[in-house]
């Protein structure tokens, strides 16, 4: 794992109309983030927020797209912070924001790699565009959006486009897909463990296979964790919360096990609402996940 590690937070909430988790990253370094991982002898920056736009007041759609602009303009932000990041050797862990933050974390990481691997580990796809999405939020479309397919004002991003490749994606934890997801699943190929595999194969069987799959094709694995993939249970603070989730125990294990194939060069944690949260649980799960990611439980 890559010692230097530069912590950016990406306080939008633009992307979904919950208000609140633009607060996440506040209360992501309020639940000790930069302090756990210091243990861990890791060479860590904080280099802040990057700036949001706020919206007019009057909300603006356009082609189905909630407050495309402003989600464009941060996501342009992000995506310039995450590239010098990178360019310095260093290691881009991002924390959100709603999860159309990754398609600025994409943006600025994936230029640097021939075949950038994905773990998106979401209750959700995030396949949407502006055509196939039931809510208008672009938090439901980073992934489409990063294949390339969505708006120009989105796919554009950083100068180029497709940003990932659909065979190095690896998406857990699906268990709310909507029509137009699964047809671009299907017609893509895109490799998903549903909560079915999951309780079929185990987190252990899904992991392993997760990672021997991406670890030949890709040069470079980002990990998208949305908090929204864990159960509600373990993980109230989130806008879209599904019913039957990974649980804290399988989520920890999958964090031990990506840090044991040594393969994870950038990540992001998203959906941190703590408004929504009871007493600050939801952060102080995702730091702990960050902890295992990190290395906290090798031997
Ligand atoms: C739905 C949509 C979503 C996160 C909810 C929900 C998408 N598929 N993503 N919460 N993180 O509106 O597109
Ligand atoms: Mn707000
Ligand atoms: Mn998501
Ligand atoms: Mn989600």
């Amino acid at each position: 794992m890559n010692r230097k590690l530069s912590i950016i937070g990406a306080p939008m909430d633009l992307g979904q109309n919950r208000r609140g988790v633009d607060m996440g990253p506040s209360a992501l370094r309020y639940a000790g983030v930069i302090e756990r991982l210091e243990r861990l002898e890791y060479d860590i920056e904080d280099l802040g927020d990057v700036h949001i736009p706020r919206p007019n007041r009057k909300e603006v759609q356009e082609d189905h797209l909630r407050n495309l602009k402003e989600v464009a303009e941060g996501n342009t932000n992000l995506a310039e912070a995450v590239d010098q990041v990178v360019t310095e050797g260093r290691f881009p862990l991002i924390i959100g924001g709603d999860h159309s933050i990754a398609i600025g974390s994409l943006a600025g990481i994936a230029k640097h790699y021939d075949n950038l691997g994905v773990i998106w580990y979401d209750a959700h796809g995030d396949l949407n565009t502006g055509d196939t999405s039931p809510s208008g939020n672009i938090h439901g479309m980073p992934l489409a959006v990063s294949l390339g397919i969505g708006h120009e004002r989105l796919t554009g991003i950083h100068g180029y486009t497709p940003k990932i490749k659909p065979e190095n994606i690896v998406i857990i934890g699906a268990r709310s897909l909507d029509e137009g997801e699964k047809q671009l699943i299907k017609e893509k190929g895109i490799r998903v463990y549903t909560m079915h595999e999951i309780d079929r194969m185990g987190m252990p069987g899904v992991i392993q296979e997760s990672v021997e799959y991406l670890k030949d094709r890709t040069d470079g694995v980002h990990l998208s964790l949305d908090l929204d993939g864990l159960d509600p249970n373990e993980a109230p603070g989130v806008g879209t919360p599904v019913m039957g989730g990974m649980s804290y125990r399988e989520s920890h294990l999958a964090m031990e096990m990506f840090a044991e194939a040594n393969f994870i060069t950038s990540a992001e944690f998203v959906e941190v609402n703590p408004i929504l949260d009871e007493k600050n649980k939801t952060a102080t799960v995702a730091v702990g996940l960050m902890g295992s990611l990190f290395g906290e439980n090798l031997k």
